[in-house]
């Protein structure tokens, strides 16, 4: 084993790199006293996190020495769910007996009934997906299509540029404008946050396209409350304006764009006035933000993936993304947009995941998405469920169908995990998780240009093991004799950058070793796409997309409405369009079971206009339950105006056990997909709300 029993009892400080799921990947020198983590403090030479973590992260040191941490292995002895009990067993004991079952079922069932459920619980690319595909293909288990956060998104943005790639955010100092729509960057993105009050201070002007006055849109400048899932109606209706008043960069547009021409007919069905009712904002906004964006240069737009989670979600990116090109705006470092970065990173990931090693090269694939519904009803049924870097009982839509499937006696369920999660009182095997301090990795980011390694800073905790390790022996246990499951953490580093590629010239595995960071070979202060070079099958931004089209899409970015919305019995029984984006406190569901931050985030609350909550006679501060057909909760209802009429928020995402009421948010949403890539529809998601 390697990498995993390094420095009991040391004392120093360790160069560690943040795994959450957060595109901030921020750099961290963690302060190591007796084999003991005793601080944790922002790299001040790491670029992107110049020296500042969010608080979650600063009180690290909480989190690795809870004492919930799970220490061993253990077996449960009791019933299913809430309340589950569990009793120790040993590693020997918890292996075998999990590859007993999986070659019982392989032998029955076939493999294919063996499904993995993982997300970005652990962001490092050995965390993420190394060890754990490389065995699952082996095996030759269903493959997981994994949707839950950015597929819908991604997909749309990538039909117009090409690539998750955009403006380098350390350019954005020099806009003069920035649009960040539909994202919460003080709570989910904060050191973009930091760089745009830099930009502000050199005099640039920040607007917020978001349903709600968050932390965010109430320090900006101007805010566009717009309803939830009308992104691609307003981006259309922008483009409008910007036709009709000739505020065209038709140099740019005739070099460097493809299916102009296709895109002006559809845009000028958008007319402010249509666009305004469906968007419930003014004209008056439409225009000015137009005009706004024309005029004013270099104007950058910052979006992120709370905009890809209702039905059109993935025509919102789709459409946000022509913008720029419209204006010209690529032509300046700081203009452009910019969803994610992680299409900039060479990462060879078959050499991390090794697909050729599965037996039938195009096995059955579950969306993670509509596991409740897949537990229940997939055919073949599941017969067994490996769940890491995920709490999916707590996270995924409709609890209802996701607990009646978790809760299948028929079920071998096997979590690793750090805690024992809503998820973990569903298995049959539970196993001790180390965090990223107790392993090696090597990280890219969404939200900058860095590498970063990720060193070992103490000990594994009791007998926690990391997924490399634990996917390792479990091959073994499997008698699984290919050479790569030898591999140990160091060589999987090695393996996962293809070093050939000039976006790494300069570095290699030694010297990220040694120096901890290093941003990729990509010129600083550039504008990607001044001369055009999109990495789209034609080399332009493609307003009109022919791959989009052979998928059966729309070649054109078009408005799709709110799936709930279109169900006007439905809408009439269920009036308000809940959203439930990220708490501060929280990620996800990591963090939610801390006493800090749960005292931070109180409890469990819906945010309602003034005038919603007197319609139905709801007092601030008071409790209320949020249903709908699906299900209900129950929150503390919290009445302000910085939340639009018709639109009820629920920050997310609370562990259902640690719950007054035993259930969360996911309750009520819904299993239903995106437009594209398969994506949940968290925040297309009709319901009452009523005093309780
Ligand atoms: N503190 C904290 N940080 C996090 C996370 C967390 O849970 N907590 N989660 C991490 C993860 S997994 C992700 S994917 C990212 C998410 O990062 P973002 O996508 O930036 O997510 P949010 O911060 O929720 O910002 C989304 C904002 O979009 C608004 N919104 C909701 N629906 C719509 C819509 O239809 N249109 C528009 N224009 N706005 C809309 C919400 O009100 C919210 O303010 O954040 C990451 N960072
Ligand atoms: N209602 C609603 N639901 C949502 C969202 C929303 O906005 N609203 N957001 C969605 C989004 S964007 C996302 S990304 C998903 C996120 O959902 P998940 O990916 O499930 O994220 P977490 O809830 O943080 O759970 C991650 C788990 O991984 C564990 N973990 C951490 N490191 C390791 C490790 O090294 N090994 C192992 N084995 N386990 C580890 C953590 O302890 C934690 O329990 O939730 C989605 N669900
Ligand atoms: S959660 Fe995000 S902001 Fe906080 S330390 Fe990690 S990467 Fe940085
Ligand atoms: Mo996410």
């Amino acid at each position: 084993m390697a990498n995993t029993s390094p420095m009991p009892g040391a004392s120093g400080t360790v160069r560690g790199a943040c795994p959450h799921d957060c595109p901030d990947t921020c750099a961290l020198d963690v302060t190591v006293s007796d084999g003991r983590v005793i601080k944790v403090a922002g790299a001040a030479d790491h670029a992107p996190t110049a020296g500042v973590l969010c608080t979650k992260v600063a009180f690290y040191p909480e989190r690795i020495h809870h004492p919930d941490r799970l220490l061993h292995p253990l077996r449960r002895v009791g019933a299913k769910g809430p309340g589950a009990s569990f009793e120790r067993i040993t590693w020997e004991v918890a292996l075998a007996t999990i590859a007993e079952r999986f070659r019982r079922i392989a032998a029955e069932s076939g493999a294919e009934a063996i499904v993995p459920y993982s997300y970005a619980g652990n962001s490092g690319l050995l965390g993420y997906g190394s060890m754990d595909r490389r065995f699952f293909h082996r095996l030759g288990a269903a493959q997981l299509d994994r949707t839950i956060c950015a597929s819908a998104g991604a997909m749309g943005y990538r039909a117009t540029i090409g690539a998750s790639v955009g403006f380098d955010a350390e350019s954005v100092v020099d806009a003069r404008l920035i649009i960040l729509w539909g994202t919460n960057s003080v709570v989910s993105n904060l050191h973009f946050w930091r760089l745009a009050q830099e930009a502000r201070r050199r005099g640039a002007r920040l607007i917020a396209i978001d349903p709600c006055r968050t932390a965010t849109a109430e320090k900006c400048d101007q805010h566009v409350a717009l309803l939830p899932g009308t992104d691609s109606a307003l981006a259309l209706g922008l483009m409008h304006v910007l036709i009709r008043d000739e505020l065209l960069d038709a140099d740019y547009i005739a070099r460097y764009t493809l299916g102009f021409d296709a895109l002006r007919e559809r845009a000028l069905q958008f007319a402010p006035a249509r666009v305004a009712a469906i968007c419930g904002i003014s004209e008056g906004e439409i225009e000015k933000l137009a005009h706004d964006y024309a005029s004013t240069s270099p104007a950058a737009i910052r979006t992120n993936y709370g905009i890809n989670r209702t039905a059109g979600g993935g025509m919102a990116l789709r459409a946000i993304s022509c913008l720029p090109a419209f204006t010209g705006a690529w032509r300046y470092p700081a203009g452009g947009v910019l969803l994610s970065t992680s299409g900039n990173y060479p990462v060879d990931t078959a050499a991390l995941e090794r697909p050729d090693l599965m037996p039938n090269s195009a096995p059955r694939t579950i969306n993670m998405s509509t596991i409740g519904r897949d537990l229940l009803h997939a055919q073949p049924a599941i017969k067994a469920l490996f769940v890491y870097n995920s709490n999916p009982v707590a996270i995924a839509p409709q609890s209802a169908e996701v607990v009646r499937g978790f809760a299948r006696q028929d079920l071998f369920t096997v979590v690793h995990d750090l805690f024992q999660t809503d998820t973990a009182d569903y298995a049959d095997i539970l196993l001790p998780a180390t965090s990223h301090m107790e392993q090696l990795d090597i990280h890219k980011s969404y939200g900058h240009l860095h590498i970063q390694v990720n060193q070992p800073a103490i000990a594994p905790l009791g007998e926690a093991l990391p997924n490399t390790e634990l996917f390792r022996r479990l091959a073994r246990q499997m008698g699984f004799s290919d050479a790569c499951f030898a591999d140990d953490d160091e060589a999987l580093c090695r393996q996962a950058f293809d070093w050939s590629d000039p976006r790494l010239a300069g570095l290699s595995w030694e010297k990220l070793k040694a120096d901890g960071h290093a941003r990729l070979n990509l010129p600083r202060g550039a504008a990607p796409f001044a001369d055009g070079g999109f990495p789209t099958p034609s080399g332009k931004c493609e307003f009109y997309s022919q791959s989009m089209l052979s998928q059966g899409l729309d070649p054109l970015p078009d408005f799709i409405a709110p799936r709930e919305w279109r169900q006007s019995t439905l809408a009439a029984e269920f009036p308000l369009a809940l959203i439930t984006p990220p708490a501060r406190n929280f990620l996800n569901t990591s963090f939610a079971n801390s006493a800090r931050f749960l005292a931070q985030e109180k409890s469990p609350a819906v945010h309602l206009h003034p005038a919603d909550a007197s319609a139905r006679g709801i007092a601030n501060d008071s409790p209320v339950r949020i249903f709908n057909r699906r299900g209900e909760f129950r929150a503390r209802a919290i009445v302000s105006e910085r939340i639009r009429p018709g639109v009820a928020m629920a920050t997310s995402i609370w562990w259902r056990k640690l719950s007054p009421d035993g259930r969360n948010c996911n309750e009520v949403t819904s299993q239903a997909l995106t437009d594209m890539g398969g994506g949940a529809t968290f925040y297309d998601c009709l319901v009452e709300v009523a005093a309780v």
